[in-house]
């Protein structure tokens, strides 16, 4: 059995996943049509004559990564669409025995274009419910806070979502890290903590602050996990602190090629597992990091650090150990 085969077949979780992430450019084609609207991948809107069309400039109009995701989102209108979104995802999940997600979802995004609540919401709970039952693709959902929004922002987006807190299991942070610490969130996050839910951030690879953003979050927000954090491994007291506070890590290395080698990735994630840390590797925004989705962020974690397949096997069974949905669900998965 080849490995490419182990990998797709052990049953998995995924952990760092956004939802808006994995809008298809087949997908995006789809919305524009339903609701009659032209296209914006660059600069300026535009028509595609085709699916094909559109597909090649997907690849080849040179766009950041920001610009290329949040872009997407104004296709994004309807019940029907967000349905359409978390059920094309779960779809994939479960092609690829993904047995259980806590997909990451941009409410701010939404809301400031004029989506209603209800709408991005009752459409991810239709989908959700939806994959449990015909998939056995179990979901929870994380909403994470635009940290180049305002904490106000944050704090108005947190009292909308309890209305449906039922599918809601964490909080985390997201968009754009530049000049924007964790810290600026700290009472958003310990109301949350306050109100039972689990919280995440993320500490990306590479960014100026990324050490001291590690540290704020496992010290002073009181983090239960860290998303990507793989820049703990630059510092021992990092790799302590997270050891000792028993955050998981969501590593998504086709990401991280954007700034890093494929040398320095590999060796500092062997150096955090090494040292005990969990992870859950982890596909990120797969439709802007050249279509990469959890199978081939596995495959590349293996070729990188040069794990056994008993090993990575292990790997993907601690990340089980992550999970922040109660036990019951747990013992199902595996
Ligand atoms: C994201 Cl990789 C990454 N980092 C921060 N925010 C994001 N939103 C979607 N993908
Ligand atoms: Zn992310």
């Amino acid at each position: 059995r080849s490995t490419n085969r182990l990998l797709f077949d052990v049953p998995k979780v995924e952990l760092h996943v956004h939802i808006e992430g994995t809008l298809t450019p087949a997908l995006r084609w789809k919305l524009a049509q339903r609701h009659g609207l032209k296209i914006q991948l660059g600069d300026n809107p535009r028509e595609f004559s085709s699916l094909a069309d559109l597909e090649d400039a997907h690849d080849s109009i040179p766009v950041t990564f920001f610009q290329g995701y949040y872009s997407g989102f104004e296709v994004l209108r309807t019940r029907e669409d967000f349905f359409e979104l978390a059920m094309s995802y779960f779809e994939r999940a479960a092609a690829m025995n993904v047995r259980y997600c806590e997909p990451f979802f941009d409410a701010q995004g939404h809301t400031r274009r004029g989506v209603a609540w209800s709408d991005m919401m009752e459409g991810f709970r239709e989908a959700q419910q939806k994959a449990a039952r015909e998939l056995n693709v179990c979901t929870s959902w994380t909403m994470c806070f635009l940290r180049d929004s305002s904490p106000e922002s944050a704090m108005e987006h947190y009292g909308a979502a309890l209305a449906y807190k039922d599918m809601i299991v964490g909080f985390g942070l997201d968009s754009n890290e530049y000049n924007r610490p964790p810290r600026l969130f700290a009472e958003v996050f310990a109301l949350a903590r306050k109100d039972g839910f689990r919280v995440t951030a993320h500490c990306d690879v590479g960014q100026r602050d990324t050490h001291d953003n590690i540290r704020q979050v496992a010290a002073e927000i009181g983090a239960d996990r860290i998303d990507h954090g793989l820049n703990a491994a630059d510092r021992p007291e990092l790799v302590a602190l997270v050891a000792q506070r028993g955050l998981g890590l969501t590593l998504c290395p086709w990401a991280y090629l954007r700034r890093e080698t494929f040398a320095s990735i590999g060796e500092r994630m062997r150096a955090l597992i090494e040292a005990g840390i969990r992870v859950c590797v982890s596909c990120d925004s797969p439709v802007y990091t050249d279509s990469a989705w959890i199978v081939h962020n596995l495959l590349l974690t293996q070729r990188m650090c040069g794990f056994t397949d008993e090993e990575m096997v292990g790997i993907v069974r601690g990340s089980v150990g992550m999970i922040w949905a109660p036990e019951e669900v747990k013992r199902r998965i595996l």
